[in-house]
């Protein structure tokens, strides 16, 4: 049996004890603490989130803690004219390409702007059907290589995603068209409550690369400098036309699958701590302090500013709140067939009637 292991070692340049295993390469100092500060903001959102559908705020929400640094190591190559083709669970994702943090509430919540991607950004709405974006993200960059276009499409998904038949359509398709595509894969190691190991039968989804005749990459997904200088690396080469590839991000997720879910019935907490200790955003914090660039007063201002910022998103969202729930009608026909029109009549007596 092909040692997976073995052909596909783990990229690592930042290990959890916060020492450089390798070179910053395309990353500065002063760029790392940037993105410290941004992942920190993005923390303190998640963790808000999760307490606001404890509240009844918001519906289902699926958080992304653990996932900081693969997410924003996915996209952190990528410029204005690329496209990123997400999942659920992507809005650390979807905020650094522009998307604003409070579509992850509106998601939640059923809200009807939920997929309004401000114009000119480059990225899909995001996907709830395990794996079907993979395919989406194979027609944008074909349609990009179609056109000539010369931009790089990343498409992210779960480990979960690659047991769907879609996945290895996806795969396929884009490797026989070459198409100018990074697959990305948040091995976050758990699907719902299914383990990895309940999923497959090989050691890694990198080797699954190599079915398709392309080339594939193990990365640690909670090490930024190791995923970002890969994703550097790879965006270039697929608008060399050297695409597509497969990345497969080693990471965890640290919290539940969802607000629905209760990991304490599938998982123990000795592997839960494991991977606390190999927690994204402590690295970085030790590196930074290392360096001299962060302190625990500075510490203190950047959760002050991140806990404003998201104030400044809840308030956004609860204005959008207000909205009348006719919208529900709007956006669906350019003109509504007459059985909506009834329902929509009959649904709006029903609003005046309860006061909605
Ligand atoms: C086609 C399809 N089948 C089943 C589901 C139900 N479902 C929701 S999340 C999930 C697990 C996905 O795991 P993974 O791809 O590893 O992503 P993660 O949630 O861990 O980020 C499943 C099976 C679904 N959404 N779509």
């Amino acid at each position: 049996m092909t040692d997976g292991i073995e052909m596909f070692p783990l990229i690592q340049r930042l290990d959890e004890e916060g020492n450089l295993t390798g070179e910053l390469g395309v990353l500065s100092a002063e760029s790392l603490k940037e993105t410290y500060t941004t992942m920190r903001f993005l923390r303190t959102f998640d963790e808000r989130a999760w307490n606001l559908q404890r509240q009844g705020v918001i519906g289902t929400y699926a958080p992304f803690k653990g996932q900081e640094a693969a997410q924003m190591g996915a996209v952190a190559a990528l410029n204005d004219s690329d496209w990123l083709v997400p999942t659920y669970r992507d809005w650390a994702a979807s905020y650094l390409r522009g998307v604003p943090m409070e579509h992850g509430l509106f998601f939640s919540k059923g809200h009807p702007s939920l997929g309004d991607i401000p114009v000119g950004k480059q990225v899909l709405p995001a996907q709830v059907v395990i794996a079907a974006q993979t395919l989406h993200g194979v027609g944008v960059a074909w349609a990009t290589k179609l056109r000539h276009e010369n931009v790089a499409t990343v498409v992210t998904f779960g480990d979960g995603a690659t047991s769907q038949g879609d996945f290895h359509e996806a795969m396929n398709f884009a490797s026989v068209l070459e198409v100018p595509l990074i697959f990305f894969c948040e091995n976050n190691q758990w699907a719902i409550s299914v383990p990895l190991a309940h999923q497959m039968h090989a050691e890694t989804i990198a080797q699954r690369s190599v079915a398709y005749g392309i080339e594939g990459f193990r990365v640690d997904g909670n090490d930024y400098v190791a995923v970002a200088n890969l994703m550097h690396d790879l965006t270039e080469r697929v608008r060399n036309g050297e695409g597509p590839f497969l990345v497969e991000a080693v990471t965890y997720r640290l919290g539940a699958h969802t607000t629905a879910d209760d990991p304490g019935k599938y998982r123990g907490t000795e592997e839960e701590d494991t991977w606390g200790r190999r927690d994204p955003l402590l690295r970085l914090e030790k590196w930074l302090r290392a360096q001299g660039l962060l302190t625990d007063e500075e510490l203190v201002t950047l959760d002050a500013e991140s806990e404003q910022k998201v104030e400044e998103i809840l308030a956004i969202f609860r204005e959008a709140l207000s909205m009348s729930p006719l919208v529900l009608f709007d956006n669906v026909y350019a003109t509504m067939p007459t059985n909506l029109a009834s329902q929509r009549a009959q649904f709006e007596a029903r609003v005046k009637e309860v006061g909605a």
